[in-house]
């Protein structure tokens, strides 16, 4: 299993972790406290001494209600970030749908493009397409951010989830795209109910017949909050057991804020030859 990306060929002998990283001031999850850039560079900076393979980037948050930004504002979040964490040797990945933003981050060099709306936007296949090497994420989502929780239905969401994503697959590799510069993701949370997510997580297996490496975000998640009664901020233990359970079931890449503890999870697995 391999992903290729701009400047890493990254193996999956052990699961990676992508760190989060939101150059967000509304950010939900971390009350922007990294809305300025000079502490979105420190964070991104504890996230790699943590351990994060891969770090995140993303300027415009995808929770339902928060606005749509034009591509100069979300640009601006994330410019001189990028710029910062390029430097480093360390794999970057740019969470965005808008193709303009798509190709002024690939100008920059990044690694990875990581796309909510799997690059079904107009203009988004072909950005990354005319990228020579970049990897990309293509994720599953059902309608958009704005209206996706509002009853969020399926007859079978492992398939459809399933058949969706190889569509996506099937699309990229139209516009000449290699298979070995994609990732799949189930999209936990993107138009889904708790019962959906967790049988995408029962089942998870199912997605890995792609034979593409798996990337999974469970982290801090509502679902999380559902199962166990708790607040976002108290979701640490329950983001853990979804992450190591992500990874019994076949994920290569996990998405998360807690880079730290998710990797000291992974070592302990790791000593008793769980990852074997
Ligand atoms: C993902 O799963 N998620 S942004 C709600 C939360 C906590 C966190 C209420 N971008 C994914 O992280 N990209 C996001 O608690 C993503 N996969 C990929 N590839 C949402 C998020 C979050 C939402």
């Amino acid at each position: 299993m391999r992903w290729q990306t701009t400047r890493f060929d990254l193996t999956f002998e052990r699961p990676m972790v992508m760190g989060i990283v939101n150059a967000t001031p509304d950010s939900f999850s971390d009350g922007g406290r990294h809305a300025g850039v000079t502490g979105a560079i420190a964070h991104a900076e504890r996230l790699v001494k943590d351990g994060a393979g891969i770090l995140d980037i993303g300027g415009e948050s995808s929770r339902p209600g928060a606005p749509i930004l034009s591509v100069d504002e979300e640009w601006s979040r994330i410019e001189d970030l990028l710029r910062e964490v390029l430097r480093w040797q360390v794999p970057i990945s740019v969470d965005t749908w808008k193709p303009e933003v798509m190709r002024r981050a690939l100008d920059l060099g990044v690694d990875i493009i990581n796309d909510i709306h799997a690059l079904e936007t107009p203009g988004a296949l072909a950005a990354v397409a005319a990228h020579p090497r970049c990897g990309v994420c293509l994720m599953h989502m059902v309608g958009i951010p704005e209206t996706m929780q509002q009853q969020p239905q399926y007859d079978d969401v492992v398939r459809q989830v399933k058949a969706y994503l190889a569509e996506r697959v099937a699309a990229a590799q139209s516009a000449g795209m290699e298979r070995a510069r994609l990732c799949l993701d189930p999209g936990v949370g993107f138009g889904k109910t708790p019962a959906h997510n967790l049988a995408l997580l029962e089942h998870q297996k199912v997605l890995s017949e792609a034979g593409l490496p798996l990337l999974v975000g469970w982290s801090r998640k509502s679902t999380l909050g559902e199962v166990t009664g708790r607040p976002v901020g108290e979701r640490l233990a329950a983001s853990l057991a979804a992450a190591l359970g992500a990874v019994r079931q076949g994920a290569q890449v996990l998405r998360v804020h807690d880079v730290a503890e998710t990797v000291d999870a992974l070592k302990v697995w790791g000593a008793a030859g769980l990852l074997a």
